[in-house]
């Protein structure tokens, strides 16, 4: 994968530096919420493909964006393995918790495939609506779904997942079954359209150096290799929130083509490395679109200024924040394109 072939892929419609955001679609835009109200079932909205094309195409039609991201949710796949999976208002996701010892007993892993078909419609219905546009395919890395799947809702530290992860005999058999069906999941949503592939290990900066070797690195490579193996041309793009200077090894060693940074990582670390073939993506904090534009603007000069020798798509380092004005997200698309 060249940076070049990488840049033609993502933004052929363009000739500017691609820009778009995690959550670019979701609740701080009005016509969400109220598309939302149709559905009060969030997991029965994600299998709507209806629901999810038009949520795609809000930020689209409002913003002009280079990229989409499917509408989904990470945690449709221990719904679709047969754990139970709820969205509680105000709260997050909440899942009846694996048991200890092992893992993967409750798991059905014969029905995934026919339980998301309604996703890999939407993809289709996605892609078609977005015409040249690019569409990003997705999924959860194993680690953080093991992180959901083990705790049974969001946490700060992941406490049990972690416990499992060093103690567990059935951990690494749980780590296997994910990988095998994440490639599965993302090779679909390549075959009904998705020209890109991200892996969200949204949980990856809570590990040690050597977890994070054995359930971070280790599993990526081996869902980077197994889709390079049959969709050579598909970039993948790997984001180990929270990983820091593992970074660099996350990179080097799992064979991603896009490396995602959080807001948290310093650029200038980074960017010595510009004679590696690789694309950078995203490191702006969110917290930014809720301050001053001048202070917004400012920062946005300064990461134009640093990555201007370096192939880097322009998004946010997490996700849009819900309390975000999208008045301000039009600010700081106008900057950067400006
Ligand atoms: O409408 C609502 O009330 C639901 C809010 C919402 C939305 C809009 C959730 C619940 N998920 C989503 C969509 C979503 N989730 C997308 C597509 C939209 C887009 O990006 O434009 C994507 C890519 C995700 C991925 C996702 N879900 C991740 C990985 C990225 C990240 O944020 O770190 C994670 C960890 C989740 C789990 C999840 N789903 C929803 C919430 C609130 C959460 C986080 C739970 C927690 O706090 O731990």
């Amino acid at each position: 994968m060249t940076k070049q072939r990488f840049f033609q892929c993502v933004c052929e419609h363009k000739n500017t530096r691609p820009v778009w955001f995690f959550r670019q679609a979701g609740r701080y835009l009005p016509e969400y919420r109220a598309l939302r109200k149709k559905q009060h079932d969030f997991l029965k909205f994600c299998y709507t493909p209806e629901y999810c094309i038009e949520a795609v195409m809000q930020p689209i039609r409002r913003f002009d964006l280079d990229a989409a991201i499917v509408f989904s949710d990470i945690l449709v796949i221990p719904d679709a393995l047969g754990q139970p999976v709820w969205f509680e208002g105000g709260i997050g996701p909440r899942l009846q918790p694996l048991c200890a010892g092992n893992l993967t007993e409750t798991l059905n892993a014969k029905r995934y495939v026919q339980h998301l078909q309604p996703v890999y419609d939407g993809v289709s219905g996605m892609v078609s609506a977005l015409g040249t546009r690019p569409l990003i395919g997705f999924s959860g890395s194993p680690w953080t779904l093991a992180c959901y799947m083990i705790e049974g809702r969001g946490s700060r530290d992941f406490f049990s997942a972690r416990i499992s992860a060093l103690l567990d005999a059935s951990f690494p058999d749980l780590i296997a079954l994910l990988e095998e069906v994440i490639v599965e999941h993302l090779l679909r949503q390549i075959d009904a359209g998705a020209r890109v592939v991200q892996l969200f290990d949204s949980w990856a900066g809570i590990l040690s150096p050597r977890l994070f070797d054995l359930y971070v690195i280790r599993p990526t490579r081996r869902i980077v290799v197994a889709l390079k193996k049959s969709r050579p041309k598909i970039p993948v793009m790997g984001f180990a929130r929270g990983a820091g200077c593992k970074n660099m090894q996350f990179a080097e060693k799992t064979g991603i083509d896009v490396l995602t940074l959080d807001e948290t990582v310093d650029r200038a670390f980074f960017l010595p490395t510009s004679q590696v073939d690789m694309v950078f993506q995203g490191n702006l904090d969110p917290v930014l679109l809720l301050g001053s534009r001048d202070v917004l603007q400012h920062e946005i000069e300064r990461w134009k200024q640093d990555t201007i020798h370096q192939p880097w798509i322009y998004n946010l380092g997490h996700g849009v924040h819900k309390d975000t004005d999208p008045d301000q997200v039009q600010f700081m698309i106008d900057c950067l394109r400006k």
